[in-house]
Parts: C-alpha cells; sequence; structure tokens
C-alpha cells in the first residue's frame, strides 16, 4: 500500500476532501445501526461518474440492445458476447432493497460463456449506500456478505456507491469477463441488502 494511501486510511490531513470533516452521521451516537446509511452518507461527496436522475430512469426502463427480456419468467438473456447493461439500485416507485434492470426486479441474468461483460451500476437511492458484486457462490448470501464474498471474476465488484447529491446519482462501470458455463449470483454488499432483497442469480450459459 501506498504511503498516502495509508494516510487517508488514517486521518492524515492529505486525505481528500470528501473523506474528512463529516460527522459520522448517527451512528457514533446510537441513533442508527445501520451501516449502509453511514456508508452512503460519507461516501456522499465521492469522486466519480454522476448521472442526473432523468438518465438513470431511462437507463432502468431500457432492454439493451441485443438482450432479450421477459418479464413473465423475470430474465434477461444476451445471446452474444458483448454484454452491457445498466443496473439501479433501490429506485424509487419499486419494492424497496432492489435492483431494478431493464423494468425488471432482481431478474435472472443469462450471458453466453466467454462473453464480455460490461455492466453499469447506479445508486438510485436518496439515503442508502449500494453496490453490485457478482459472487463465485450461487449460494443464499449472508447479512455480511462484504466479508464472504469473493467476486467470481476478477473486476466484477463495485462495492460501495454513496448518496446521490445535487450533482447527480453515482454510477460504477464494471468490467469483466466471464469463463466458463455456470450458476453465480449478484447481490448487494452493504449488510442486510442481500438478504433483504437485493440479490439475483447470474448464470453463464453454454
Ligand atoms: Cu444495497
Amino acid at each position: 500500500m501506498s504511503g498516502s494511501g495509508y494516510r487517508w486510511m488514517t486521518g492524515g490531513t492529505d486525505a481528500p476532501s470528501w473523506m474528512r470533516g463529516r460527522a459520522l452521521p448517527g451512528y457514533m451516537m446510537g441513533s442508527t445501526g445501520d451501516a449502509g446509511k453511514v456508508m452512503g452518507a460519507l461516501f456522499a461527496d465521492a469522486p466519480g461518474a454522476r448521472v442526473s436522475p432523468a438518465l438513470a430512469a431511462r437507463l432502468g426502463a431500457q432492454v439493451p440492445a441485443g438482450a432479450t427480456a421477459s418479464r413473465a419468467r423475470n430474465r434477461i438473456s444476451f445471446p452474444g458476447t458483448s454484454v452491457r447493461l445498466v443496473v439501479l439500485a433501490s429506485p424509487s416507485g419499486g419494492p424497496a432493497e432492489t435492483f431494478r434492470i431493464a423494468g425488471l426486479v432482481d431478474p435472472a441474468i443469462v450471458v453466453k460463456a466467454h462473453a464480455h461483460v460490461s455492466i453499469e451500476v447506479i445508486n438510485a437511492d436518496p439515503g442508502t449506500a449500494h453496490g453490485l458484486v457478482i459472487t463465485a457462490t450461487s449460494a443464499r448470501p449472508s447479512w455480511m456478505p462484504m466479508l464472504t464474498a469473493r467476486p467470481a471474476f476478477p473486476g466484477s465488484a463495485a462495492w460501495f456507491l454513496g448518496n446521490p447529491t445535487s450533482a447527480g446519482m453515482h454510477a460504477a462501470t464494471l468490467g469483466f469477463t466471464v469463463g466458463s458455463p455456470g450458476t453465480y449470483r449478484y447481490l448487494c454488499p452493504v449488510p442486510g441488502h442481500a438478504q433483504k432483497g437485493m440479490t439475483g442469480t447470474f448464470t453463464v450459459s453454454a
């Protein structure tokens, strides 16, 4: 680890401003035990890509080019080896603590073996951090997946995106190449969120 990285973690004065100067919202006073709310506020001013709420809503409802979305099966399938999709974390107008993909709630995602996958994750929740990890196991997630979830493929994780601000909603893009056929799981790594519903299957088909 670099020296400057270490000083950031220990609160050095050369830490970027978004990491400094904020009171921990409620957590230290015991008014909230929700780690996601604390992380969401702490990372609200973090650098990185932003999208407007209007664009996020449009992207979250859109079926990506080349994909087939089945509402009846709650599934989105990609027949080709180039996969691009957008995932909204907990947007308004639907069940809380879920992902929205092509207008579907936590759909099964099916891609071809060896496909190149690009996933844009947008935190559309005003009050809580969210993230997205494709994990190596298809088992039901634990309360604290951040401690146990191993990304299934190199690059298949965006751990924590902060709360939206007037600058827009935080967005991160995961890029990875899937391997052989198998069944995996996508989930939000913030404690409790996957168990509340922020999860679905990610299948690599032959
Ligand atoms: Cu979450």
